[in-house]
């Protein structure tokens, strides 16, 4: 894996877990540093990558999942190559709404791929991991409703059942209990107050650490 100058911080989690919330205090606080701060989204984040995301989540077609997974990744090494790189490298904060680790607990946890075949994408096209992973955990049902309640149609992975995200839901938790130094999970079943001053907290300590 790649070093690199700046900072690159991902925010995960399920559907619904607040993820967008979160991503606004943490460029609020590296501004605060007078850090320049790059927020970008995956699928997405490109021109490219927004196409990409749009052929993903549209409800129209079944996609396999070895076709998704490539998908996934075709956006990954557009954004990483034209974005969060050349980013890094002039020393800047990048943040971003998902990475690869939406791939193992998504495609990997979800779909049932197994960790080597998204290992070996991750290792030819990608070849970076954050510093620092915030994994926002909300159990399955409550950040299904947060969803809901937003009253927009549910996209084509939001339509999967109960069972498919409990499954992405433990394959997130996995990854944090196997890499505990840069994913921190945080409780998102609480306020987006709270949830907020739990993320600063583990930033703060992170950067003193
Ligand atoms: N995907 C992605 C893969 O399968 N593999 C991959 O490799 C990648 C990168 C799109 C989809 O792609 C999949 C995962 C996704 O299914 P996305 O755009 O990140 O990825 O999609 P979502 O997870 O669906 O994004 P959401 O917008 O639903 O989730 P957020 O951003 O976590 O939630 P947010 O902040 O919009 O909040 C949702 C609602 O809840 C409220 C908010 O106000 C909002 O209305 N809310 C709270 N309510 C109460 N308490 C709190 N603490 C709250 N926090 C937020």
């Amino acid at each position: 894996m790649e070093t690199s100058r700046g900072i690159f911080i991902s925010i995960e989690g399920g559907e619904g877990a607040g993820k967008t919330t979160v991503l606004n205090a943490i460029r609020a606080y590296f501004e605060a540093q007078n850090c320049a701060v790059v927020c970008t989204r995956e699928p997405g984040g490109t021109v490219v990558g927004e196409r990409i995301r749009e052929t993903l989540l549209a409800t129209d077609q079944a996609i396999v999942p070895d076709a998704e997974l490539l998908l996934m990744f075709a956006s990954r090494a557009q954004l990483t190559q034209t974005l969060v790189l050349p980013a890094l490298a002039e020393g800047k904060v990048v943040l971003t709404d998902r990475f690869t680790d939406a791939s193992f607990a998504y495609q990997g946890g979800g779909r049932g791929l197994p960790v080597s075949k998204i290992e070996a994408l991750e290792n030819a096209f990608v070849g970076i991991r954050p510093d620092l992973t915030l994994l926002l955990d909300v159990g399955v049902a409550q950040g299904m409703a947060r969803a809901q309640a937003r009253g927009q149609q549910l996209d084509r992975i939001e339509q999967e059942q109960t069972d498919f995200f409990q499954n992405v839901r433990s394959a997130y938790l996995a990854l944090a209990e196997q890499q505990p130094q840069r994913i921190k999970r945080i409780d998102a079943s609480q306020s987006p107050e709270q949830v907020v001053s739990d993320v600063l907290a583990v930033l703060a300590a992170w950067q003193a650490g």
